[in-house]
């Protein structure tokens, strides 16, 4: 790497190490493994739950699950690793796929019942799209990214547009809100916007290639892109056609007594955080890092990510890879050289419609009171130690 990279010395070579280090054979011929792989026992990447509430809680039940943002390479969550969010806790519904329905009523011409087959036959679009709950939040307790930031991932989701099934239904005059319900006995409602099931809301029946996985709503739930993630409804049998907002169980949890902070801030403003280096790692000793993170707006594409390396004093643009997808994950890159101070790393988004990401403080001054309200898309500030160490710099 030379010039390029200071710092990272070539390992001496061993010839005879290099020639028997491969000798060692798994047996990977067993029926499970020959029909689905798995991955390498020394690939320990796991999830982790996350969020302020107990969990396991006393009844055992396991809530969010925060994906695990330190190891992420590229823009796209292993499906194993997408993070699992449920008001329900832990028990995901057992369905049948062969025995699903999904049923389109209320405000519309023609009510209309599909199976999955009769789902799978429409037209179907393929799209990158990360989903974000809005209890990812960062404070000053946490010392983790995947406790700060854990609950967003991005996948590549597959199904029909909604806007294929509704105009199937045909939607009336003054139906401008749909109820999308999920299977379980809380069911998991949200109420949305017709023009947004008009626009992007896709009913997806698979994720990164194969079936959703149950935790992601096998076989059927939509993906509302770029708004917050409970409105993404999982295990989806029932969209209602309505003339009007419903509060139902999920929306519930978004009433706030600020009419300006209710129910409609559905989308998520432009976001960004360094994955590595982040808090609880180790940098072990000066030289050259690849500075890496991800970048996301609800408000469209990713068009350009800075990284400070001095605690905010001065921006450069960082590389992004590949071409930015709208209301997807964008990976970014910045070279950077540490010369062993102590020193904080930050990194914000600027998006296609020209919003930028805001420090924690301006954040603070829009609500007039200390701390973030809302959603949180504030700056993440990481602190690197003379030591190395790394650390939330969150006061
Ligand atoms: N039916 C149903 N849909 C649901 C939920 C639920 O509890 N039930 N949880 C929501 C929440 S709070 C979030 S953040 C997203 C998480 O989607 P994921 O688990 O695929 O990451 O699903 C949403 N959809
Ligand atoms: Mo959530």
């Amino acid at each position: 790497m030379g010039a390029v990279a200071p710092g990272i010395g070539p390992t001496p070579v061993d010839a005879q190490s290099v020639e028997t280090q491969s000798q060692e054979m798994d047996d990977y011929s067993s029926p499970e493994l020959v029909a689905y792989g798995k991955r390498s026992p020394y690939v320990t990447s796991m999830r982790q739950p996350v969020n302020g509430r107990p969990s396991p809680d006393e009844f055992g039940l396991v809530f969010h699950i925060g994906t695990p943002l330190q190891d992420q390479v590229g823009a796209i969550t292993p499906s194993a690793l997408h993070y699992f969010g449920t008001t329900r806790g832990s028990f995901v519904p057992h369905i049948d796929p062969a025995e699903h329905r999904l049923m389109i009523h209320g405000m519309v011409d023609r009510e209309l019942i599909f199976t999955m087959d009769e789902l799978k036959r429409f037209p179907s679009v393929t799209r990158l799209h990360f989903i974000e709950c809005a209890g990812n939040r960062s404070n000053s307790r946490h010392r983790t990214i995947i406790e700060s930031h854990g609950m967003t991932s991005c996948a590549e989701w597959t199904g029909v547009l909604l806007r294929t099934l509704l105009e199937e239904a045909g939607v009336q005059d003054g139906g401008e809100w749909i109820i999308a319900e999920g299977l379980e006995e809380v069911k998991g409602t949200s109420s949305l916007p017709t023009a947004k099931a008009m626009d992007d809301i896709i009913v997806a029946y698979a994720m990164n290639g194969e079936p959703l996985r149950p935790q992601q709503g096998f076989p059927l739930r939509i993906v509302v892109p770029g708004f917050e993630g409970i409105l993404s409804v999982k295990w989806l049998r029932r969209i209602k056609v309505v003339d009007r907002f419903y509060m139902t169980y999920n929306d519930y949890g978004h009433l706030r007594q600020d009419p300006s902070d209710a129910a409609l801030s559905y989308q998520i403003g432009p976001k960004s955080v360094i994955t590595s280096p982040s808090g609880g790692q180790e940098l072990p000793g000066q030289g050259f890092y690849e500075v890496r993170g991800l970048a996301w707006s609800g408000g469209g594409r990713v068009s350009r990510v800075e990284v400070s390396t001095d605690g905010g004093r001065s921006w450069f643009d960082a590389d992004l890879r590949g071409t930015p997808q709208p209301m997807a994950h964008t990976a970014f890159s910045f070279n950077w050289t540490w010369d062993g101070s102590e020193t904080v790393l930050l990194s914000r988004c600027i998006d296609e419609i020209g919003q930028i990401q805001p420090t924690r403080e301006e954040v603070a001054e829009f609500w007039g009171r200390p701390g973030v309200r809302g959603q949180d898309n504030s700056i993440q500030p990481w602190r690197v130690e003379r030591d190395g160490s790394v650390h939330n710099a969150i006061v």
